[in-house]
């Protein structure tokens, strides 16, 4: 099979004759072997209806619905574990990506060798009051990942399907997919500009939380890629700097009142300061010590990202 589209959607039903249709005649224009995965995420206004309809009509077409709404990463994670084209393409089912992108998607990853390209709505119809933090947020993870794309959260992605079958999405990390991605070993990833539409249908399903989940998320990934296996050389880099500042602190204090006879030790700054970074500095030391039998103790300590055996 060359391609599997997969399509996390919540309460979309608005959208999702047209998107088929569309994405049908596409698919046909090309020749393409494919199949559409819908992953419904416990909607409530009959999409789920909908897709069993569009399914008596059409063999293409997959689902699966999900008793309650787990959000869209738990979606998209559900529906790499279905796919076997050798391109996975994700798309949103709100017709604000276009259908129309999927054979240069296609030829990216088949032909140019990218294991993972990213959509860029360079030219967007969002309110600015989404357009900006987007642009900050997106500025920030490319700073901090080293994954240097515009649009790190535009729902029309293509991978091989290798990709999606050695990464996992679950929270909200679907927002950051391409660090995950390079995390896991997978560094050729490129970006493609995309036609992007104003929502037609329905309502948008993200508010303000993003903001404030986005980069919380994104330090987990960071700290899980960098130091899950050994999180002691975390911990105990910065307990052993702060540990030894204080030390130092104190030491220079004593010297203080021994030699020189200084009076009120306890009444300066310092002295406060130099408790706390001992205090602090072991904790930090203990924190690491129980990631260390954590991960020591996690199902998947040994195992890693094999390319290939020979
Ligand atoms: N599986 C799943 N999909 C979701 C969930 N929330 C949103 N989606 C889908 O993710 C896609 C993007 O969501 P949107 O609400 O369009 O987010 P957005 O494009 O950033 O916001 P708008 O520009 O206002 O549309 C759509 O296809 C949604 O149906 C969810 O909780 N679970
Ligand atoms: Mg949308």
């Amino acid at each position: 099979m060359d391609i599997s589209l997969v399509i996390p959607l919540y309460n979309e039903v608005e959208s999702l004759t047209e998107l088929h249709a569309w994405i049908t005649k596409v698919m046909k224009t090309n020749n393409y072997q494919y199949e559409i995965i819908f992953v419904d995420d416990g909607s409530n206004d009959g999409s789920w209806d909908l897709i069993l309809g569009l399914k008596a009509t059409d063999p293409q077409v997959k689902g699966i619905k999900l008793r309650r709404n787990y959000g869209k990463s738990a979606g998209l994670n559900l529906g790499f574990e279905m796919t076997s084209g050798d391109v996975v393409i994700t798309m949103d089912a709100d017709l604000q990506d276009s259908p129309e992108e999927i054979p240069d998607l296609y030829k990216m990853i088949q032909v140019d060798g990218y294991d993972l390209v990213s959509g860029w709505k360079k030219k967007r119809f969002d309110p600015i009051s989404k357009t900006i933090p987007t642009k900050l947020y997106n500025f920030v993870t490319s700073k901090m990942s080293g994954v240097h794309l515009h649009d790190m959260n535009c729902g029309l992605k293509a991978y091989k399907l290798d990709v999606v079958k050695n990464i996992e999405v679950y929270g909200e990390m679907h927002r950051y997919i391409p660090v995950i991605a390079k995390w896991a070993g997978f560094t050729n990833i490129g970006e493609k500009v995309v036609q992007h539409q104003a929502r037609k249908y329905g309502v948008t399903k993200f508010g303000l939380s993003r903001f404030i989940y986005g980069p919380l998320d994104l330090f987990s990934i960071m700290f899980m890629g960098k130091f899950g296996k050994r999180p002691m050389h975390f911990f105990g880099v910065i307990g052993s700097f702060i540990f030894t500042s204080g030390v130092l602190i104190l030491a220079w204090l004593s010297l203080d009142k021994i030699i020189l006879n200084a009076t009120g030790i306890a009444n300066r700054p310092a002295f406060y300061l130099g408790i706390l970074m001992v205090i602090v500095g072991i904790q930090l030391f203990i924190a690491g010590f129980l990631g260390e039998l954590i991960s020591r103790s996690a199902p998947e300590r040994n195992t890693y990202k094999i390319t290939e055996k020979i």
